[in-house]
């Protein structure tokens, strides 16, 4: 992409290969989901002073930025992701007080603070929705979706990503409202001008208590199909993609842009759930003002088929995803790297393998991946320690809204064996990430000193944050190492990225490319030692960092040890 004129505008516009050069872009974002990051106040649940005690954990990393998942209040009927009041902190979190301590606190170690911004829906306590539902002709209908039945039910055929109709029926004023989720969380209607208001007036709020930016929840859900029909027949099993496709979406992110998020310089990281690659460039292409970059999903669905249910996966499937976004995102466009998060397996049990012998090493190699494809990476809370999936054992032991509600609509309505369910959960479940962070081999995992709000994964003893640390082998160190490495290389930020073995079903070789400079990485998912010759086009040059010592001098012909990852500088001009 850069040639000899990119170059030079390079310069005149602190611009690097061809990329205009901003903070998010360089930065390694940690993400925090404070229900179980850390207890200060013995309750058992965590909370904001626990984020505060455990920030030098945190800034140990290098990374250089939080997001905080939702901390307002809300009757917790989806962990937050249901506001009820979007300027207080939820209760059990703490208070106004301790927010504007974080971000003093986060300030203080240098550290940006992304918050969560939950607009496509509220909590159907929320004082909006309790007007709305009280007549037709309230002033706060229009704030929510309302359509009068079709033959005796919904409207239409749209489904809840919880399970069952996406529209509850409301006797009050005998109509149905629409909900993508639960039916506590009603959907807002965007196409109403108070309703985008009183969101911008919201942001700003927060934007004046010193954060810096959002993380946007399924943030292009937020334009409706007006016709409101039935699902067409291309979207009908992945609904998703059509939620994602209303037609003023663009229309209200440019608003959302010129009224709030540009004049205030904030970032955005819009979750981009039914958003492809090649869509996503109109939602972040700079030159249009909506947003700053997305969280693709592709990675993260790539073993899911159908109604989301698991199916196996390969390497080569993974690392296409890496190579369509490289293809459908050029240089005035920007995006995440996301692998885990509160709503998906455990990284390690995901993509790496959990066994005790194999975890730190593959944990190691996701790490490297994370940390080098190209995009601003998320870690997660805990993925820094390799923690992994929960042995789940049974249904009462699920928290999530959304393992819940799959379950009322699979097994009690006898579609699914209740044993077939709990396999495809203990790998899926959102709650396997939700298990309090391990921090020490104490009761709880140093968690809390009450009886924690969800369970403890049985694994605290050897897996826990301090032992980590401490270990010859330590999963966090080489987070860090890699982390302190993209510091100094702005090849590892904006190079190019080219997969050089696409094929290949054990390794992922890649290099990141900018003019002259650059790397190559080359990494080891598998358990088995592999032999492997470079290709022509890839010359290593100097061994930078890995997660063992390679053998000295071997050229272009490597050996990698099982689950070994590597990155070396490339060498010369490519071949
Ligand atoms: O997630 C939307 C979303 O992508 C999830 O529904 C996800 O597809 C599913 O959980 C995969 O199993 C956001 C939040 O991240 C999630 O926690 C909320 O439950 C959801 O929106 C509704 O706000």
């Amino acid at each position: 992409m850069a040639d000899d004129a990119t170059d030079a505008a390079d310069a005149a516009a602190d611009c690097y290969h061809g990329h205009r050069r901003r903070w998010w872009k360089e930065a390694v974002v940690y993400h925090i989901w404070p229900r179980s990051f850390m207890d200060a106040d013995g309750d058992g649940i965590g909370d904001i002073r626990g984020i505060i005690q455990r920030l030098d954990h945190v800034a140990a990393l290098g990374v250089d930025a939080l997001w905080i998942s939702p901390h307002y209040d809300s009757p917790n009927v989806d962990n937050g992701y249901d506001v009820r009041d979007y300027r207080a902190v939820m209760a059990e979190f703490g208070a106004i007080a301790d927010f504007d301590a974080l971000v003093a606190a986060a300030k203080a170690r240098g550290l940006r603070l992304v918050v969560d911004l939950v607009a496509n829906h509220s909590s159907a306590e929320h004082a909006w929705f309790v007007e709305s539902r009280r007549s037709k002709d309230d002033p706060y209908r229009d704030y929510y979706i309302w359509h009068p039945g079709r033959d005796g039910g919904p409207p239409n055929d749209w489904r809840s990503f919880f399970g069952g109709s996406a529209w509850s029926w409301d006797d009050a004023t005998a109509e149905y409202y629409l909900h993508l989720f639960a039916p506590e969380q009603p959907d807002l209607n965007w196409e109403n001008p108070a309703v985008r208001r009183e969101i911008y007036e919201i942001m700003r709020f927060w934007l004046d208590k010193g954060v810096d930016g959002f993380r946007m929840d399924v943030i292009p859900f937020i334009s409706k199909d007006p016709s409101f029909a039935d699902y067409p027949p291309e979207h009908r099993a992945q609904p998703h993609y059509h939620h994602a496709a209303g037609p003023r979406l663009h229309a209200f992110l440019q608003e959302m842009h010129r009224e709030v998020l540009g004049p205030y310089g904030a970032v955005s990281i819009g979750e981009a759930l039914g958003v492809t690659p090649e869509q996503a460039r109109l939602l972040v292409d700079e030159r249009r003002g909506e947003l700053d970059m997305l969280i693709h999903f592709d990675a993260l669905l790539v073993d899911r088929g159908e109604g989301w249910r698991w199916r196996p996966w390969t390497l080569p499937d993974l690392k296409a995803v890496f190579t369509r976004l490289e293809a459908a995102l050029d240089h005035h466009c920007w995006r995440t790297v996301c692998l885990s998060n509160h709503d998906m397996p455990r990284l390690v049990s995901h993509f790496g393998d959990d066994a005790p012998a194999w975890r730190v090493r593959s944990a190691q190699v996701l790490a490297t991946m994370l940390l080098t494809v190209k995009g601003t990476p998320l870690v997660y809370q805990g993925d820094e320690i390799g923690m992994t999936n929960y042995p789940f054992g049974d249904i009462a032991e699920f928290e999530d809204v959304e393992a819940l509600g799959a379950w009322r609509v699979s097994v009690e309505a006898g579609d699914v064996p209740p044993e077939e369910f709990l396999a495809h959960m203990r790998r899926t479940s959102r709650d396997n990430a939700r298990t309090p962070v391990q921090w020490d081999d104490g009761p709880n995992g140093g968690f809390t000193t009450a009886p924690p709000w969800f369970v403890v994964n049985p694994n605290a003893a050897e897996v826990n944050a301090r032992t980590d640390r401490a270990a010859p082998a330590s999963v966090f160190r080489h987070y860090a190492a890699v982390i302190a490495l993209r510091k100094q290389a702005l090849a590892l930020i904006y190079g190019d990225f080219t997969d050089l073995d696409p094929a290949h079903p054990r390794l992922f070789v890649y290099s990141r490319r900018a003019g002259d400079d650059g790397y190559l990485i080359v990494l080891n998912l598998s358990r088995d030692e592999v032999d492997y010759e470079l290709p022509e086009t890839a010359r290593p040059g100097a061994f930078v960092l890995g997660n063992l010592t390679p053998p000295a001098a071997e050229g272009t012909h490597l050996t990698l040890a099982p689950w070994e990852a590597r990155i070396y500088r490339l060498a010369g001009e490519p071949g």
